[in-house]
């Protein structure tokens, strides 16, 4: 880095996360029929301007394949992308970052493959996951499950918006974004970042309606 920034942190990485984080879940998008890269276009034309790119099945090279055409999609649209879990495709496939978990690369090794300039973020489910995932070089805190959902078998329960509440308090006082992550729905969603989340994470609801595209759009106008 050549221009004083703090290497692993955006300046404003909260003004620079949009509020919507519209996850491409591979096996959710197929149960409905879509493949990954028709749907990242459906949310792109809807407006969605941060991308997950969630897949737990596929093969490696089919994982990049996906992914460098949702990025280079997506980075024609003005959006940005991250790849849960696997640091290795979103540094190949030219992603702004990638998303892992508990048992995933530590955030400082995700970062030694990802480098400096990408994001980093990472899921927690407790108070004091929050405060530990904070120490690392982490770009965002992610926190859920908000809600009860069934697209992942976490093993915690629903947190709830008060933890919500908690986990904003701590983020905000080091100026990191909070995303918040499951179950949410667009009946709740406005909830969950009046608690103080920066952006919300949603897998099956944007799938709910058979439009994912018209259904960001509504996301977009109820969180404006
Ligand atoms: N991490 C915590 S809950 C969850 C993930 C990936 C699932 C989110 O999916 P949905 O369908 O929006 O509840
Ligand atoms: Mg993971």
């Amino acid at each position: 880095m050549t221009d004083g920034r703090i290497p692993h942190r955006i300046p404003n990485p909260k003004s620079q996360i949009p509020v919507l984080n519209a996850i491409v879940d591979a096996e959710c998008a197929a149960q409905a029929g879509w493949t990954p890269v028709d749907l990242a276009d459906a949310y792109l034309r809807g407006g969605a301007r941060f991308l997950q790119l969630r897949a737990k099945t596929m093969s490696s090279a089919a994982l990049l394949d996906a992914a460098s055409a949702i990025v280079s999609r997506a980075h024609r649209a003005g959006a940005i992308v991250i790849v849960n879990d696997r640091a290795d495709i979103a540094r190949l496939a030219d992603a702004d970052g990638v998303h892992v978990g508990q048992d995933d690369l530590p955030p400082g090794d995700a970062r030694r493959v990802v480098g400096d300039r990408a994001m980093v973020g990472v899921s927690t489910h407790t108070d004091a996951q929050v405060a530990r995932a904070m120490e690392g070089p982490v770009s965002y805190v992610a926190i859920g499950p908000v809600f009860g959902t069934s697209t992942k078998a976490t093993g915690y329960g629903a947190i709830g918006l008060d933890l919500v509440r908690v986990a904003a308090n701590r983020t905000a006082a080091r100026n990191l974004p909070l995303l918040a992550i499951g179950g949410i729905t667009i009946e709740t969603a406005a909830r969950v970042i009046e608690a103080g989340a920066t952006s919300v994470a949603v897998i099956s609801d944007l799938l709910r309606t058979g439009d994912p595209e018209q259904r960001v759009r509504e996301y977009l106008r109820a969180l404006a």
